[in-house]
């Protein structure tokens, strides 16, 4: 229902014209992407992710599946909206953009990047409730459960809620929603290729790093908190966006079963980072209706802010 051309960044998009946009990348970049179905949602909807590998000979085509890879999750919970606008900011950028700098990164690394992990919830914000976070999977009288609080690992041990009309909703059991498990699994197939999982949500501007669970320093704190030192001095350099930040227990709240840590802990991705994209504060209503003419403000400082973690983790 709409031509590839018509894909902007200067408004937000429905599930269906984003999906028919990755569609035309794989047209006009046979080379360089893939598009890969990392499942169905419970509606039947499709959890559709783009892979971008560039291989600039045939010689080089053995080195390909030993590039380190990089995955970025957009979406999972369905109101904020500039979560899966980012991500495809950052899709088109890799894709498109001629600066060196991002050249460089997006032909290093093997990217993998999902806009939509709750395709179902994501359409009912667009049709029903601007406000929805969860999935859409019907538990007694109440609907769908937390995504973010799904994920096997610690599940459901802090931060999360039993009754199914919490916006926290641990679910029934971890990995309970279709979307998470069969996401999971995909990312379970790239277990030892990924050096960097990168979740996007909103709103606050913060970055945040494992653990939710548990207080406790992950094993290699130091690292993550150096490349988080940069990744927040970078953000700010072009517009002074301010973002603070930290392990997600002390930075946020406690917060088990989050994809960051599933990410961390059971794929052992070493670098696992969740951004909290603009605006900052705390008005609930506002906060996740960002006005469309901020998505490429904040597409242009997130692209700014993973290159220079990208390039920190590269030197350590
Ligand atoms: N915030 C995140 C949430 O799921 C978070 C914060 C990030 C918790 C990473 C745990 C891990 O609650 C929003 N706004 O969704
Ligand atoms: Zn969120």
């Amino acid at each position: 229902n709409r031509r590839s051309g018509d894909y902007t960044w200067r408004e937000y998009h429905e599930l269906d014209d984003t999906y028919t946009w990755l569609r035309t990348l794989t047209e006009k970049y046979p080379e360089q992407v893939s598009l890969f179905v990392a499942g169905k949602s419970y509606e039947g909807r499709e959890i559709l992710g783009v892979k971008i590998s560039y291989s600039s000979s045939r010689a080089d085509e053995a080195a390909r599946a030993t590039k380190p890879g990089i995955f970025i999750e957009g979406g999972m919970h369905a109101r904020e909206w500039i979560s899966p606008a980012t991500t495809t900011y950052i899709i088109n950028q890799l894709l498109t953009s001629t600066n060196a700098d991002v050249r460089k990164v997006a032909e290093s690394y093997v990217w993998y990047l999902v806009p939509h992990s709750n395709p179902d919830g994501y359409v009912y914000t667009h049709t029903t409730n601007r406000l929805w976070r969860k999935t859409r999977t019907p538990y007694n009288n109440c609907y769908g459960a937390d995504p973010n609080r799904n994920w096997d690992f610690h599940w459901n041990e802090v931060g999360s809620s039993n009754n199914p009309c919490s916006d926290t909703y641990a679910g029934p059991n971890a990995f309970s929603e279709v979307e998470t498990r069969t996401l999971a699994d995909y990312i379970n197939t790239l277990k030892g290729q990924l050096f960097l999982y990168l979740s996007f949500h909103s709103y606050s501007q913060l970055l945040l790093f494992p653990y939710g669970h548990t207080g406790e320093l992950p094993p290699n704190y130091k690292d993550l908190k150096r490349v988080f030192d940069v990744a927040v001095s970078a953000v700010s350099k072009r517009y002074g966006t301010r973002y603070t930040g930290g392990n997600v227990y002390d930075a946020i709240y406690p917060a088990a079963g989050a994809s960051l840590d599933w990410a961390y802990g059971k794929m052992e991705v070493p670098y696992s980072y969740c951004f909290e994209l603009r605006p900052s504060g705390n008005a609930l209503w506002s906060g996740f209706r960002l006005p469309a003419a901020q998505i490429i403000p904040t597409g242009e400082e997130i692209m700014d802010s993973m290159l220079a973690m990208i390039n920190e983790i590269g030197t350590s």
